[in-house]
């Protein structure tokens, strides 16, 4: 009989993926290709690409266990054409398969190449829904039809209602409030003892993709080992219920604490298993929602969780099929600046940007407000390019892919789309950093100081931002409050402080 070839992608590691759901074991081939041109077009960080093709050799092996058929490329086998349509091409070859079934992508750049891929191949291309969330890409965009404002709240009411998560029997949100924002916001009070995420030794399999990985891409950026992440569908479960144990109890609290030397204090480290298939969403949430019910933890820890899930991830992905192609050619304050090195070196004397760049070369993991307030508001006040800074995104984190890294960049934390996703750019000075951190006892940068030797970078840029984008800004109603704060300072002491951010601009080049 001829036979199907489902092509798995290394991001879609879920036995209910659609393009696996009918499989047949009997007549079916599985397509896996490890490829260099997807560990290149941008230079993933060294953890993140052995994680992906460590996760997608223990798939390939427990698809066998189950007997079906897979066809397993490896990246240094001799002919291995390098693309994903190049490999398509070759196992259409081999196989004769009278159809090709898919899921489709998670990136714009793979699916414009999917599309042409009955035609090159003269195979029928059977591309299925990405069923690894919860909305799919229709159900966003009716609920965005007509919509004058898209803030992600709205919709995340909406998914409660439509799962029944944290709701009770009435319909009505536990606790009688949607969001418990305000109390995922506190410092670290310095007594806390944080939990260290779930680690795993790699095996016979994660070590010959760590020998490769060194081998091809050793000039790529971060540190490869140690390696501890999870690899199969079976650890990344282990590493979530870990986390619902010994951290999800403070999670609520510090979601948003930063402290050196402590990279993932109480968060769950579980996004990069989330997005490669390896953990349902669902499932993840319903873990959440259990402990809470159970009495193990608060409900604003229970329902800071569910949102981000639940609501943040859907509702990014959603943006970025709705709004893409031209959504990443925007470029609302016109910035340009390129990237500064030290984004890759760390070496820079700002302790907070130094020590979110260590952590994440180190770990290929920050958590959303090191990305947000260090790493991105540094990139929003200096101005740099949007796409070298998206680039760094999206090569920097094991969890990053297009669908989730544009939006989260573009939109969040560089304002570029003007206001799509935030009504404001998070743009904040030194103070922020300073409550929410330990990051300026360890800094030659005075963080109440805004101008003068010693003054706090993120000070006298904050200031120059806000001027240098009135008119940009001045008339979103929630600018009004900071420009009427700029607009009550002494105007020499304003031209000073522009005067140091000039010159320390000039210095980034
Ligand atoms: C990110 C990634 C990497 C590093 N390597 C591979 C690979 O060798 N083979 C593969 O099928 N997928 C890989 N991926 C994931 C793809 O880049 C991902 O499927 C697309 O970015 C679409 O989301
Ligand atoms: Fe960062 Fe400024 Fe604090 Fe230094 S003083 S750690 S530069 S916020």
């Amino acid at each position: 009989m001829p036979a199907t070839l489902r092509f798995l992608l290394g991001d879609q590691l879920s036995r209910n993926v659609s393009s696996l759901r009918d499989l047949d074991p009997d007549t079916d081939v599985v397509l896996m290709a490890e490829v260099r041109d997807e560990c290149t077009y941008v230079g993933h960080h060294k953890k993140k690409i052995a994680f992906i093709l460590s996760a997608m050799r223990h798939f390939a092996a427990e698809l066998e266990v189950e007997g079906a058929a897979v066809d397993y490329r490896l990246l240094d086998a001799p002919d291995n054409r390098g693309s994903l349509r190049g490999e398509l091409e070759a196992a259409v070859r081999r196989h004769s398969p009278d159809r090709i079934v898919v899921t489709e992508p998670g990136e714009w750049r793979v699916r414009k190449d999917m599309e042409e891929w009955e035609e090159v191949t003269g195979v029928p291309l059977d591309m299925r829904p990405d069923d690894r969330f919860l909305a799919s890409r229709e159900r966003f965009a009716d609920w965005a039809r007509d919509r004058k404002s898209l803030r992600m709240e709205y919709f995340y009411r909406n998914m409660r209602r439509e799962t029944g998560l944290l709701m009770t029997p009435d319909g009505e949100p536990e606790g009688d409030r949607w969001n418990f924002d305000q109390e995922n916001r506190k410092p670290l009070q310095g007594d806390e003892e944080p939990p260290e995420p779930r680690r795993f030794s790699p095996d016979d399999v994660t070590e010959d993709v760590l020998e490769l990985v060194e081998e091809y891409f050793g000039g790529h950026f971060g540190r490869l080992r140690p390696f501890w992440f999870g690899v199969t569908a079976e650890q990344a479960r282990g590493a979530l219920d870990h986390f619902v144990t010994r951290a999800l109890p403070q999670f609520g609290d510090y979601q948003d604490a930063m402290k050196e030397g402590e990279p993932h204090l109480f968060h769950a480290v579980v996004s990069l298993y989330l997005n490669v298939g390896l953990l349902d969403p669902l499932e993840t949430c319903r873990a959440a929602e259990e402990a809470y019910r159970s009495g193990a933890v608060p409900l604003n820890a229970a329902e800071g969780f569910i949102r981000q899930i639940l609501g943040w991830r859907e509702y990014i992905r959603g943006i970025y099929w709705l709004k893409m192609p031209d959504y990443a050619d925007t470029n609302f304050f016109r910035a340009s600046r390129p990237l500064p090195s030290f984004y890759w070196t760390g070496e820079t004397e700002m302790n907070c940007m130094r020590q979110c760049i260590l952590q994440t070369r180190d770990e290929a993991y920050a958590h959303h407000i090191q990305r947000l307030m260090v790493t991105g508001n540094f990139a929003l006040l200096s101005g740099l390019d949007p796409e070298e800074v998206e680039n760094w995104y999206l090569s920097v984190y094991a969890d990053a892919f297009e669908w989730v890294e544009l939006p989260n960049t573009h939109g969040m934390a560089l304002f570029a789309d003007g206001g799509l996703l935030a009504s404001k750019p998070y743009a904040a000075s030194g103070k922020y950093i300073q409550r929410m951190s330990d990051y300026c006892q360890g800094c030659r940068y005075e963080p109440k100081q805004k101008r003068g030797p010693g003054a706090c970078p993120f000070n006298f840029l904050y200031w120059d931002f806000l001027a240098r984008n009135r008119e940009a800004l001045a008339n979103n109603p929630r600018m009004g409050l900071v420009y009427g704060n700029l607009d009550r300072m002494d105007s020499d002491q304003v031209d000073e402080m522009r005067k140091e951010a000039a010159a320390f601009l000039r210095g980034l080049e």
